[in-house]
């Protein structure tokens, strides 16, 4: 078998424990990698109705064919777990030196199971794996906590760690590789910090077996620097993806005040032209000649990276539009291992409740220093920051007062920074995103609203939604690679069938992707489904606060426009339909079976009835 090595290594932090395990070329093959992997894996081993946080849950690192082999930016990792926040599937995708070092060191995936009876961290090299105190650094930051790994075991080390957030089961923690990379939005930072275990480092000495090593090595370094010079012409990378700011706001998509509003007088202070005459650095992942992460002296003079969800969120979505504030925000999260977005989205609920009177508190929109002080509370669980540590679906619950009316999510997942009042198709995007309101499966929006009738809800919508979580979700998470070559510089798709069978020395069409694509979401679908049998529709909406007429704009373009629950429920059936599932969300018996989930099919028979 080439492009794959075949080896799970298996660590139990109970028993301090390892083993290498195997898998054949039929499984690599139905499930390629990454969230393929993670997805089998966590169906396979994980018993319905787990604590998220207890021993049983399982941190599944996993890589693809292509990940770490020299093209273009193929040093990101599927991190992937039972989500603490939602109870469902959950999944992020980092940039970090783990890609290369862990395909070097001789691993496909890494499953950490069990607890740590101490904090611990693991060091990896090749076979050895060995647990390690993580008395000093427990209780640090990331950032130092980086340093410190990095100074033990050189800049090149693969690392994935977390700060105070991760380590005190913050439900929206993340885990943090490099200099500003983020993965695992829907909690599973705190999953690993769930585990007493502060950071997995590894490194590898070892040849990534490919089946075409001259020509990928001829082809990827050429495509490296044609990424690069392609970047250049566009001149993208000068802004990142803070360059969509502006015109989410323009198109009134930006997320203000909760997402009460869609745009904002002094939105372009939070520009991208703006970011750019403020940056000071610019970090990525490895292997890549786009390198997106600008680099920001926040408010206080600390390096911070800033992307466009950050800003949104952070910056818009609270009413700060003061760049260096919203840096120190963004550097706070990543410090304490806090998901910007989903913080973002924590803190303006916060204020929209007690703007609205139903919550008593000293935190008003604006406030960048009191925002500060909120993270700090949160990542430590101290006074509101308990509250606020668990996200906006649980805190809703406990105020009540109707605040679960204006709570941005969707199955518990904070929304990313599309303000969708009126935007249907992105609406549907995040409904049915596999891990929750996440905009990297179908980010349809840009499509929408230029190819599209704004106010339509029809069939076009829920089949680009679907093409887009094919490539973006499926594709790009399965070869595990960043897809920004793609959707920013329009680098073919094609490549990517190149490089893998490259690897592989299989002969694969877009196509073929397309079919594994399909068997992951049926089988991500059945995972949440699984968690939740009385699974109905319902779970695909997005918060009722987008279909209320009195949330409408009161001016510009979409003066009085809001969703309709009507036309959504169509544009949903349009999205079932296609994918062969039923007028509840769940796959047919016939589309599992043939999307080669036969024995899946049984299994979740036992806990809904199947049309
Ligand atoms: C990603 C999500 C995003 S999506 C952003 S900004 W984006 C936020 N970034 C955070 C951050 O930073 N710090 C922090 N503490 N929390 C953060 N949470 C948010 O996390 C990221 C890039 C980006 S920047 C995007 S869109 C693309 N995402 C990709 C993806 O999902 N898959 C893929 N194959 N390629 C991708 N390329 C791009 O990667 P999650 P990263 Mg990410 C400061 O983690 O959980 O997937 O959520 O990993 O290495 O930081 O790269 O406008
Ligand atoms: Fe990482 Fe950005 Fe490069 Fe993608 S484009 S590999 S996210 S630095």
């Amino acid at each position: 078998m080439k492009g794959w090595i075949g080896n799970i290594l298996r660590i139990n932090l109970t028993e301090r424990k390892t083993k290498i395990e195997s898998f054949d070329e039929e499984f690599a093959k139905k499930w390629i990698g990454g969230r393929g992997f993670a997805i089998k894996i966590l169906w396979d081993e994980l018993k319905p109705g787990i604590d998220p946080l207890g021993p049983d849950n399982k941190l599944i690192v996993a890589l693809g064919p292509i990940a770490g082999i020299p093209a273009p930016n193929t040093g990101k990792t599927v991190v992937a777990a039972k989500s603490p926040l939602t109870g469902g599937y959950g999944d992020g995708n980092i940039g970090t030196w783990v890609t290369e070092q862990m395909r070097k060191a001789g691993y496909d995936v890494v499953i950490i199971e069990g607890v740590s009876e101490k904090p611990v961290y693991i060091y990896i090299e090749d076979d050895k794996v060995q647990f390690l105190s993580a008395e000093e650094i427990w209780g640090k930051g990331s950032y130092e906590t980086l340093e410190w790994l990095y100074k033990k075991y050189g800049k090149r080390a693969g690392i994935l760690t977390i700060g105070q957030g991760g380590e005190n089961r913050v439900l929206y923690s993340v885990i943090r590789s490099l200099e500003g990379r983020a993965g695992g939005r829907p909690g599973i930072g705190a999953v690993m910090g769930s585990k007493n275990l502060k950071a997995m480092v590894i490194k590898g000495s070892r040849e990534i077996p490919v089946a075409d090593p001259e020509g990928i090595k001829k082809i990827g370094r050429e495509d490296l620097k044609k990424v690069g010079e392609i970047d250049k012409k566009t001149g993208w990378s000068i802004q990142g993806t803070t360059g969509v700011l502006a015109w989410c706001n323009d198109v009134r998509a930006l997320p203000v005040r909760n997402m009460r509003k869609t745009s904002h007088s002094e939105a372009l202070k939070l520009g991208g032209e703006r970011l750019a005459s403020l940056k000071v650095a610019v970090y990525g992942c490895p292997n890549c000649t786009m390198k997106c992460g600008i680099t920001i002296l926040d408010k206080e003079g600390r390096h911070s990276e800033l992307d466009y969800e950050n800003v949104g969120m952070l910056g818009s979505n609270l009413e700060i539009f003061e760049y260096p504030q919203v840096g120190s925000l963004n550097y706070l999260c990543d410090d304490f291992g806090l998901d910007t977005i989903s913080a973002g989205g924590v803190l303006a609920f916060y204020a929209d409740a007690i703007d609205r009177g139903v919550i008593n508190g000293n935190f008003k929109f604006g406030d960048a220093e009191k925002a500060k002080e909120l993270l700090a509370k949160t990542a430590l669980r101290r006074e509101e920051g308990e509250l606020l540590s668990l996200g906006t679906k649980r805190m809703a619950e406990k105020i009540g007062k109707g605040s679960e009316g204006y709570a941005m999510h969707v199955k518990g997942l904070e929304i990313s920074a599309y303000n969708c009042k009126f935007v249907p198709g992105m609406a549907l995007a995040y409904g049915t995103s596999p891990i929750g309101a996440h905009h990297k499966d179908a980010w349809v929006i840009m499509f929408e609203l230029t190819q599209t009738q704004r106010d339509s809800y029809g069939p076009e919508k829920a089949k680009r939604v679907i093409e887009l979580q094919r490539i973006r979700g499926g594709l790009f998470e399965f070869v595990v690679s960043c897809r920004f070559p793609w959707v920013e510089l329009g680098w073919e798709l094609d490549h990517y069938a190149d490089y893998f069978n490259r690897t592989t020395g299989l002969n694969w069409t877009l196509d073929d992707f397309w079919k594994v694509a399909d068997r992951i979401y049926n089988l991500m679908r059945a995972f949440w489904i699984r968690e939740y049998p009385d699974w109905n529709r319902k779970m695909d909406y997005p918060p009722v606060v987008w279909f209320d007429p009195s949330n409408a704009d009161q001016e510009g373009p979409i003066a009085g426009k809001v969703l309709e629950y009507e036309k959504y429920d169509s544009l949903l059936d349009h999205y079932y339909e296609m994918r062969g599932w039923d007028k509840r969300g769940v796959p047919k018996k016939d589309t599992l079976i043939s999307s080669g989930l036969k024995e899946e099919c049984v299994v979740l028979e036992k806990f809904i009835e199947l049309e």
